[in-house]
This record gives C-alpha cells, sequence and structure tokens, in this order.
C-alpha cells in the first residue's frame, strides 16, 4: 500500500522545506519537496533528498549503549533502557549532590530545528535540575546582536520578493549552497534583468553564478559598508525624507563616515576604490536593491559590527520601503511563539532559587578543563557534535577525554562525541516524532507528525528527557505534558504574528503562513525598537582589523601567514552527514591561491598539513582560483575520527569571542600551510 504523507525537514537550514514522504507497506521509498509550500515548491536539496540513505543506515543507532573502552576509544556494549536511563538518573544526582547541580551541563544545539525536540522536555529537565544553563553562541550570536541594534528585530524580507528586486547582494551567503530555496527567486529576478553580485572572500557555486563577484579579505565586511555609506552620503544618494521620519542620529553617522573613505576601505578590504564607488552608487541607484546577508560575515572578531552596518544600508537609502528592498539575514524573529512556557525558565526558581549560572558552548574546552566553582562533572549532549563543530578542538577533547567527567550522548549515529560517552542514548529522526517548526528563512509555521516507524529502540528526545524527569522523581505538572500539550502552550500567546494559530489548523494545513500582510514590508513606517526609530550610533561603527587576520597581531601574521576560513560544505548540514564518503571526499580538501602554493612548493592534491598554535588538520590541497591570495578555504565539517591524524579544521580554529554575543570567530584564524606529501 502507498501512501503520501507530510513532513518537515529539521536541519539547521533557512529553508525549513516541507517534505512530502512516499510509503511503501511502511517503508519509506521517496522524499521530495512539496510543491504547495510557496518557498519549498516541490524540490528539496541534494543532501536531504538522499535522506532515507541515512534513515536506514546500517550505521543507525538503534539501542542504548554503554562504553567499555576507554574514552574516544568507540567500543560500547549495549544495554536496556532501564540500565541506561536508571544509571543516568543516579550519575546526575550523585554529581548535583555532591558539587552542585550547576556541575551538570546541557550541550545542544541545531541537530534538529524542532520547537519540542530542540527546546522542549530539555529545557524542562535542566531547569528542575538547576543544572548550569548554556549560552547557545556558536552559530549566530554576533548577527543577532548586529540585527536587533541596526533593525530593532530579528527578520528582514520575505524571500517571495527577492524576484522583483533588480538588484541582489549575497553578501557572505552561500545561495546555491546553504539556502536553495532562494535560488528560484533569484532566477526569476534575473530574468527580468536583476544583476546578481556576491561579496565573498571564497568563489563557490553562487559565486560561480553571479555576474560579479568582490573577493573580500575575511572579516573585513564593516569597512566596506563604512565607506559604501561614506560614498551614499557625500554623493546625497541617501532617503533624506526617510531618515528624518524614521532614523535619529543621522548626523552623527554622516560624521563618522566622513572619514571611510574609499582608499580605507580598498586597503583593509582589498577591494579596489573604484570598485568600492561604483558598488555603493549602483546600490543606491537601483530600485529595488536587496541584501542577502547569511552568518559567514559575523563568524569572524568583528562579526556583530559587520552585521549592523550592513543592515545600515537599506535604511540609508529607504529600501525598506519598497517590494523587493531590503535585507534578509534571519526571519527567526517574527516567531513570536510562547517559549517561556516552553521552557519553563521559571523551574530553575524551584531548584536553584535563582537563575544557574550561564556556560558559552563555544568556549566548551575552557568549561570542560578550567571552569571552576563548581567543575563540570556531567556533560549531556543532544543534537549537537561538540567534539567536531566546537573551536579549538583539541582542548575540547582533552575535557571529554577527563576521567572524572560523566558524560551522555543522545544520537542517531555514532559520531565523534558519542566516542567519548559513558551512555549512549539511540534518538528517532524527524521523520519520526511529532514536533512543531519555525524557519529562519520565510515565515510558514509547520507542523510535523511521525511519518515512518522509529526503529529499534529509538526514542525522541522529548520522551527521553520525560523519562529521566521521572527516574529524578521530578513531579511538576509539566512533565506530563504530552507533545500537543506542547504545541498548544507555544501557541498560546497575544503575539499578533502568531494569535489565532491553532493545532487544527496546522494539521489540516501542514503550514500556515504567520500574520503578517501580504506583501510584508517590515520597516516601511518604521524600526522594531521602543519608539519605533533606527538609532544610528557611531561609536557602535568602530572597525578595527580581526587580531587574526592580515591587518591584526603582525608578529603572529609573520608566524602564521594565512587566512583560514572554513565555510559550509554544499552536500552535508555542518557535521550531520559525517558518516558518508561523498562528504568525507568532499571536506578533504584545502583551497590555496597558486602563488601561495608555489611558494610552498605545493602542487595540486598534494597531501598538506595546516598548523597554528593550537593543532594541525591534514588536508589535499586545491590549487584554484577560488581565492585570493593570503585567503585559505576548508569545507566543513567533517568527522575529525574519520580525518588523518583524527583531527579536523576545528583543531586549528579558536575560541576567542567576537565582538559582541559571545559567539565563534571560526572565520578569524590565522594559519600555516606546509607540503608532507603527494
Ligand atoms: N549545504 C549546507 N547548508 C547549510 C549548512 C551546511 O553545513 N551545509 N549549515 C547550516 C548552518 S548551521 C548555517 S549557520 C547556515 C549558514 O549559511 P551561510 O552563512 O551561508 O554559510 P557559510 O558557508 O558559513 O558562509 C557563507 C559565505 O560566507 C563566506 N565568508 C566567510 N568569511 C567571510 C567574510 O569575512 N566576509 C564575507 N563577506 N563572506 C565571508 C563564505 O566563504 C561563504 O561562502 O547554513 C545552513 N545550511
Ligand atoms: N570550522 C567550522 N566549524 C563550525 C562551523 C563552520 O562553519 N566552520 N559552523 C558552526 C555552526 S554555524 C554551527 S550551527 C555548528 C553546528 O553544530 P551542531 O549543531 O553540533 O551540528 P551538527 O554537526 O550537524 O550536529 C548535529 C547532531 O545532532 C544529531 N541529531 C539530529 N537530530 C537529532 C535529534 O532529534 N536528537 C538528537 N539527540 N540528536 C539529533 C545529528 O545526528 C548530528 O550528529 O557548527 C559550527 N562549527
Ligand atoms: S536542508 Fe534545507 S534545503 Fe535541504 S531539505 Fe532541509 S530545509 Fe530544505
Ligand atoms: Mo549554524
Amino acid at each position: 500500500m502507498r501512501e503520501i504523507r507530510h513532513s518537515v525537514c529539521a536541519l539547521d537550514c533557512p529553508d525549513c522545506c516541507s517534505v512530502l514522504v512516499t510509503v511503501d507497506n511502511g517503508r519509506g521509498t521517496r522524499l521530495r519537496g512539496d510543491p504547495a509550500h510557496p518557498v519549498t515548491r516541490g524540490f528539496l536539496c541534494g543532501k536531504v533528498a538522499q535522506y532515507l540513505e541515512r534513515e536506514y543506515s546500517p550505521a543507525r543507532l538503534l539501542y542504548p549503549q554503554r562504553r567499555v573502552g576507554a574514552k574516544g576509544e568507540g567500543r560500547f556494549e549495549r544495554i536496556s533502557w532501564d540500565a541506561a536511563l536508571d544509571e543516568i538518573a543516579a550519575r546526575l544526582r550523585s554529581i548535583a549532590d555532591h558539587f552542585g547541580p550547576e556541575s551538570v551541563l546541557p550541550y545542544s544545539y541545531a541537530g534538529t530545528m524542532g520547537y519540542l525536540n530542540g527546546a522542549g522536555m530539555d529545557r524542562r529537565f535542566f531547569h528542575r535540575l538547576g543544572a548550569s544553563r548554556l549560552d547557545r553562541t556558536i552559530c549566530s550570536a554576533a548577527g543577532t546582536i548586529g540585527l536587533q541594534d541596526a533593525l530593532g528585530a530579528r527578520y528582514g524580507t520575505e524571500p517571495e520578493q527577492f524576484k522583483h528586486a533588480r538588484l541582489i547582494l549575497a553578501w557572505g551567503a552561500n545561495v546555491l549552497g546553504t539556502n536553495v530555496h532562494l535560488w528560484p527567486f533569484i532566477v526569476e529576478a534575473r530574468r527580468n534583468g536583476a544583476k546578481l553580485y556576491t561579496i565573498d572572500p571564497h568563489r563557490n557555486r553562487t559565486g560561480a553564478l553571479s555576474d560579479k563577484q568582490f573577493f573580500i579579505n575575511p572579516g573585513t565586511d564593516a569597512a566596506l559598508a563604512l565607506a559604501m555609506m561614506h560614498v551614499i552620503i557625500g554623493e546625497g544618494l541617501h532617503d533624506a525624507e526617510y531618515l528624518s521620519r524614521h532614523t535619529e542620529g543621522f548626523d552623527a553617522l554622516r560624521d563618522h563616515v566622513r572619514a571611510w573613505t574609499p582608499q580605507r576601505a580598498a586597503e583593509l578590504t582589498g577591494i579596489a576604490a573604484e570598485e568600492i564607488v561604483q558598488l555603493a552608487r549602483e546600490y543606491a541607484g537601483t530600485r529595488p536593491a536587496v541584501i542577502r546577508l547569511n552568518l559567514g560575515t559575523q563568524r569572524s572578531e568583528r562579526g556583530a559590527l559587520s552585521v549592523r552596518a550592513i543592515a545600515h544600508l537599506p535604511t540609508l537609502v529607504g529600501s525598506w520601503k519598497e517590494v523587493g528592498g531590503g535585507l534578509q539575514l534571519s526571519t527567526s524573529g517574527a516567531f513570536h511563539v510562547n517559549r517561556a512556557g516552553l521552557e519553563r525558565h521559571d523551574l530553575q526558581g524551584k531548584s536553584l532559587g535563582r537563575q544557574a549560572r550561564l556556560v558559552n558552548m563555544t568556549q566548551l574546552g575552557r568549561a570542560l578543563t578550567a571552569l571552576d566553582d563548581p567543575p563540570v562533572k556531567a556533560l549531556v549532549v543532544y543534537n549537537s557534535n561538540p567534539a567536531a563543530i566546537a573551536p579549538d578542538q583539541n582542548t575540547v577533547l582533552a575535557g571529554l577525554r577527563r576521567g572524572d567527567l560523566f558524560t551522555v550522548v543522545l544520537e542517531q549515529f555514532q559520531t565523534d562525541s558519542a566516542d567519548y560517552a559513558d551512555i549512549v542514548l539511540p534518538v528517532t529522526t524527524f521523520l519520526e516524532h511529532t514536533d512543531l517548526y519555525f524557519a529562519y528563512g520565510h515565515f510558514y509555521l509547520q507542523l510535523a507528525r511521525p511519518a515512518l516507524p522509529a526503529p529499534g529502540e529509538t526514542k525522541s528526545n522529548v520522551e527521553i528527557f520525560r523519562l529521566l524527569a521521572a527516574r529524578m522523581s521530578f513531579d511538576d505538572a509539566c512533565f506530563g505534558d504530552s507533545e500537543d500539550d506542547m504545541i498548544r502552550t507555544l501557541l498560546d500567546t497575544p503575539h499578533p504574528f502568531v494569535r489565532g494559530i491553532t493545532l487544527e489548523q496546522l494539521e489540516r494545513d501542514h503550514f500556515v503562513r504567520l500574520n503578517l500582510p501580504d506583501p510584508f514590508l517590515p520597516f516601511a513606517e518604521g524600526f522594531g525598537t521602543d519608539g519605533g526609530k533606527c538609532h544610528f550610533r557611531p561609536e557602535a561603527l568602530h572597525f578595527e582589523p580581526p587580531v587574526e587576520s592580515r591587518g591584526g597581531d603582525a608578529a603572529l601574521r609573520r608566524q602564521y601567514p594565512l587566512e583560514l576560513i572554513s565555510p559550509k560544505n554544499d552536500d552535508s548540514m555542518n557535521s550531520t552527514f559525517g558518516h558518508r564518503d561523498a562528504v568525507d571526499r568532499q571536506t578533504a580538501t584545502l583551497e590555496m591561491h597558486p602563488d601561495d602554493a608555489a611558494a610552498r612548493a605545493i602542487q595540486d592534491s598534494d597531501t598538506v598539513r595546516a598548523f597554528n598554535d593550537r593543532g594541525s588538520c591534514v588536508l589535499e590541497a586545491r590549487v584554484n582560483g577560488s581565492v585570493r591570495p593570503g585567503v585559505v578555504s576548508a569545507p566543513s565539517v567533517r568527522w575529525a575520527k574519520r580525518s588523518a591524524g583524527n583531527r579536523n579544521i576545528n583543531a586549528l580554529t579558536s575560541d576567542r569571542l567576537t565582538d559582541a554575543g559571545g559567539g565563534p570567530t571560526f572565520y578569524s584564524c590565522l594559519v600555516q600551510v606546509e607540503r608532507i606529501g603527494d
């Protein structure tokens, strides 16, 4: 018997696709994009079109396991759920009693974007326990601050409007690789004569298909944006009427950017002054122009500043007034659901009488090796693979190896992190559990019910934390909530964007547009700030090159002269598909400029070692025109254990934090490269 069931792709991707699952006699045989969804429009990306390979992979974890080998070695024995849950509850209880509950640290990110399995029963559990809170900074913390500063809200232009644009800037945005459902709207715009420009240190598939690429030095985007403002204001191309109605501090901004001549920015960014002038004129003069800013720019030491400065550009030219204008970094801030009711921060009052301490996930290595009062004695990992994705990998792994650390990992696969667990618990995929989804690249709320049966003894995160709560005798009513109860709680909000959307409606329609006008022009009549004005604050627009960059610490640069970036691999999702051979092949490479290669006697496909004070990583050189001299690029993120020397690129990246938000600086990283073989 054949059936078509609805699901939602739960991966950490702005597109949040509506998925149709073909089920033949109980087994999934095909995934495709829902043609009815206005952004999915009937197709999926290549990696998820093949997701059934992952779903039915013989490597799927199906039973709870206890470690029998050394930490990191990966030897485990099967145990029962009762034994696993009893042991976890007993260990967490005794650790909390001896060292205080804050010695327990949850570690999770976006393995699933679902509200319930991402930040639902788990949050309730850890709050009730009084565990340390995790500051979930690893992806977008700096950009979040920058966007909030510039717009007073964290949303922007809807993808559907890109088709109306006449000029599209993909700014640190690999649209074809990480946001492919925006692409058809760009194609439509170009069919009507629009131009696509990319601003990126690395030429990827998007850059290759654009009308023009501006190769920018990593971490210098704010300088480019400030010089564009210099030209726009200097030549009177700004929208004076819009600025006077909706902003404050314009005079101070004008004074501030006077010093930001195109020549000055050219030295920092590596983009010629004439090109900057031309870009600024075209941006201000082409109506409508839209910016797809993605998260690449904010993974640098000046990440918050870069987003703040870039997000002022549409304001300056009044582009928010136009259908097909504005800027999109993320749309997630529009999903004003009742998160407090879902996450229940108030339960900390019961356990601790106060808020628990906050531990920054970007500095996990430090947290595991240097944090005191209390030290971290138990780590519960889910929706994440920190041994592969966190910076300063050698310190992270040293922490994970600690004999006195009790580690639990909830996983679908035996990841790098799972190898360090004392207990591994097998979990369901998004095709197997109920969840509600927001998106960070469109404005539709979506519901997914299980489309396929959960294999073996797998359970969802929600169910596992519910069972653990019972084992710990947490008797608060919220631990008895069903998935539907939790969804009803989320929808119980007075906010006009969400009010009135019901579970029944989601059940029937699968996806529901937030209560927004169509077209939605979020800042045509003012901003998200109190008082509705954008405040230009020149003191928050001060740029200095990142310490780890060509304009930064000169001594460090002499030792490690190359700027390393490690952007996303088109056919992976961070480390999620790290078990695939094809992903291994794609992510084993280091792209270099021919001059940098020649200076090191490196030829295409030679084996090279990239290194700095923090560690080293072995890759295969790709000597091509994809980067400028002085920049090297490694597509990420592979599994460390499937890499030569058991280390991936994060053995090199630093745990230095961004200028604001406590975010990671993956793309501010100085290295040296040497040839080690052919
Ligand atoms: N295929 C695929 N899709 C994904 C992911 C994946 O791993 N693979 N990951 C998902 C996740 S977690 C996220 S956060 C999003 C991220 O999506 P993006 O932000 O689009 O991803 P990145 O590849 O990190 O960065 C985008 C671009 O920024 C460029 N870049 C790097 N440094 C700079 C800089 O200093 N200035 C400028 N202008 N550009 C710079 C990179 O070369 C890259 O082309 O994608 C999601 N989607
Ligand atoms: N060098 C470098 N490092 C980076 C980045 C980079 O660009 N360069 N990008 C950074 C960014 S933007 C991000 S967002 C992080 C991503 O870091 P993570 O969020 O840790 O992402 P993944 O590596 O995809 O790991 C997610 C894991 O969750 C598991 N999972 C999926 N669904 C479920 C579920 O329902 N329950 C449980 N328990 N597990 C599940 C998957 O099997 C997978 O192993 O990486 C960061 N690290
Ligand atoms: S990863 Fe992104 S593009 Fe691919 S199916 Fe999922 S939501 Fe769609
Ligand atoms: Mo991310």
